[in-house]
């Protein structure tokens, strides 16, 4: 990552790498997806308001691109660990980044429909954020979308507020549902082989409606910083009567369980979570 990028993704919160893939390796993983042509298959059609309403996105259904048989697996198990991502990977999330979730196949025909704009880092979730020390940056997760076919601009599929991974303020709710973006959502546009990285959780983005004759057809690669754990076993083996040894946790009080959870980020309110009263005793939040 050099200082070019890394000024443009402090900026605005993505970054888009130019040709990454070469045609064959375009050909390749767009050669597997035909393979697998039965499986994409449109989802639910859930958004109503007319900014983002459509038929359903497509999706890969009950299928990973790194379980395809071989060598229908190939061009995806390459990008997982490919230098160009590896390389800026290590800068933006720090050394041990890992893939937290995905690949995930997103994917779209004319007429299909947006997906709200989210991930403002609002409420802040440190393990999303986006944090600097000692002019180091630390992103706690970096979605890496690999294009297998064009973007061209005003067809529609990633769009984001750029500049959002800084904003202090809460999302108004016309920009979540693109009803009132101000002209702050926009669209990025990207050929096929072109590769974006964004800020997945510091970031505001989501899809925009697709409006192009050919197919959209992205991959998302959800990567983490090491200690960061968005989705996964993690939440499974997070309880403490899991995560410890079962005579160590025997007849806990509930504020003594509460510090036993293993770390696993993103629990939503059935974490336990502790306060001291006023006067000095620790008790679980209601
Ligand atoms: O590429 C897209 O359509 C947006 C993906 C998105 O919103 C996400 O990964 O959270």
């Amino acid at each position: 990552m050099d200082a070019k990028e890394r000024y443009f993704w402090d900026l605005t919160g993505y970054i888009v790498v130019r040709n990454i893939l070469s045609k064959d390796e375009l050909e390749a993983a767009n050669d597997a997806l035909d393979y697998y042509g039965d499986k994409i298959q449109p989802g639910q059609a859930r958004r109503t308001n007319p900014a983002l309403t459509g038929t359903g996105r497509l999706g890969l259904r009950g299928l990973n691109v790194l379980q395809f048989e071989k060598p229908y697996c190939d061009p995806f198990r390459k990008m997982l660990a490919h230098p160009q991502i590896v390389s800026r990977l290590n800068v933006m999330c720090g050394k041990g980044f890992r893939l937290d979730h995905g690949p995930q196949f997103i994917g779209g025909v004319k007429g299909t429909q947006g997906g709200t704009q989210h991930g403002s880092g609002d409420p802040h979730k440190p393990w999303v954020g986006y944090h600097h020390q000692k002019g180091n940056m630390y992103v706690g997760g970096v979605t890496v979308t690999w294009n297998l076919t064009d973007a061209d601009e005003g067809v529609g599929g990633f769009g984001c507020v750029a500049g959002s991974n800084k904003s202090k303020y809460p999302m108004p709710a016309g920009v979540r549902n693109l009803e009132d973006h101000m002209g702050c959502v926009n669209q990025v546009a990207m050929k096929g082989g072109d590769v974006l990285f964004f800020m997945d959780g510091a970031q505001t983005h989501g899809t925009l409606p697709w409006k192009a004759d050919h197919m959209r057809r992205t991959i998302l690669f959800k990567f983490a910083g090491r200690t960061s754990s968005r989705t996964g076993p993690a939440k499974e083996v997070s309880p403490p009567e899991i995560y410890w040894d079962g005579n160590i946790v025997d007849g806990m009080r509930p504020e003594q369980l509460a510090v036993l959870y293993g770390p696993y980020s993103n629990y939503g309110s059935e974490l336990p979570t502790l306060a001291v009263t006023e006067t000095g005793e620790v008790q679980v939040e209601e």
